[in-house]
């Protein structure tokens, strides 16, 4: 246990290496790591003082600019005094594996600066508890003093839900010019919008000014997000620092918006709800198929081979277990 102890000093202490050594440690799904964890959670939250903190997620299509995007925003906000941290959840980063060496060069200032911290995503999934890992990792983030909480993801597939499920505030990224199918505009992204940036308008402002007035358009006919909050469209560019400026205002009225309210609370803890949900789950599944995963693997084959129903197999596993 005395590493837990020497973690949790230094990240009181605001020492970056033991925040980045504690982030490893909860990533880590090897059983001694996790005692560990829990013991330095159990430290933490015994000395840190709660804190004004915003957790903003960051979706969009690969290359949409998302890592140069919070380079250029992140850079800005450090430089007015906040604490800004980037951290990334890609499930799918066995895959895009490419993007890890990107995020350490594109956020490079960032990461360099007094103010900022970057975190790339990790070189491979945790075991099933991706969604609880990086709720882990902000809260470690949160006990070392960062009041930005930045989580980038990739906007495919599930890893966009799995984000927007620990975060107050959704940002999506779109470009210009790609169609509604490949940036999943049709498919919900921008119900889970708060906020919309259409990037790289300066390779064509009249394309991003279009997709902007049919964002707007979209709005008029579907619902808006959890909190009641008119989602707001804003162009620019992430490379030029082009729309910045706005789209800060547009953040800060959407964080006076959430202060008014007590969504922000309220969705704080239902988020917690459901994490724990999901945790107990997961765990249960592991310990489940810890003890009859033969069984589980012989019945699920015979399937393959007979014409059994799927009913009587399950409830066949269970009695088994019981
Ligand atoms: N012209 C132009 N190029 C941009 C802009 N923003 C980003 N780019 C470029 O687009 C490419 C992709 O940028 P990234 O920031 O890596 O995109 P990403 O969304 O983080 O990509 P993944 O992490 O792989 O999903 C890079 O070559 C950037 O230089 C912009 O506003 N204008
Ligand atoms: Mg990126």
């Amino acid at each position: 246990m005395m590493l837990a102890l020497e973690l949790a000093q230094g990240i009181i202490a605001k020492n970056r290496r033991s925040l980045a050594r504690a982030i490893t440690l909860v990533e880590s799904s090897l059983p001694h790591h996790r005692e560990a964890a829990i013991k330095l959670f159990s430290l933490l939250e015994a000395q840190v003082e709660p804190k004004e903190t915003l957790r903003i997620g960051v979706s969009g299509v690969p290359g949409v600019g998302k890592s140069t995007f919070l380079e250029n925003f992140g850079l800005r906000l450090a430089d007015m005094g906040h604490q800004v941290c980037v951290l990334a959840v890609d499930p799918s980063s066995q895959i895009s594996g490419g993007s890890i060496l990107g995020d350490k060069t594109r956020m490079q200032k960032l990461s360099l600066h007094v103010n900022g911290f970057v975190r790339p995503s990790p070189a491979k999934d945790t075991l099933g508890g991706t969604a609880l890992r990086s709720r882990e990792v902000i809260t470690l983030c949160e006990a070392f003093g960062f009041d930005r909480i930045f989580v980038e993801t990739v906007g495919v597939g599930q890893s966009e839900t799995t984000v927007y499920s620990m975060v107050d505030v959704f940002l999506v990224l779109l470009l210009p010019n790609a169609g509604d199918e490949l940036q999943g505009i049709k498919k919900g992204i921008m119900e889970l919008a708060d906020l919309i940036f259409v990037n790289k308008a300066d390779i064509d402002e009249n394309a991003a000014m279009r997709m902007v007035s049919y964002c707007e358009s979209v709005y008029e006919l579907i619902h808006t997000p959890r909190s009641g909050w008119r989602p707001k469209v804003f162009l620019g560019s992430s490379i030029a620092s082009q729309g910045m400026e706005e789209l800060l205002a547009g953040l800060n009225q959407f964080d006076a918006y959430l202060g008014n309210s007590d969504f922000k609370t309220t969705n704080r803890r239902q988020q917690r709800q459901n994490a724990f949900i999901q945790e107990l789950k997961v765990l249960l599944w592991q310990q489940f198929m810890g003890k009859q995963g033969h069984e589980v693997n012989r019945v699920a084959q015979s399937l393959l081979e007979n014409n059994v129903s799927i009913t009587e197999a399950v409830q066949g596993i269970l009695k088994t277990n019981q």
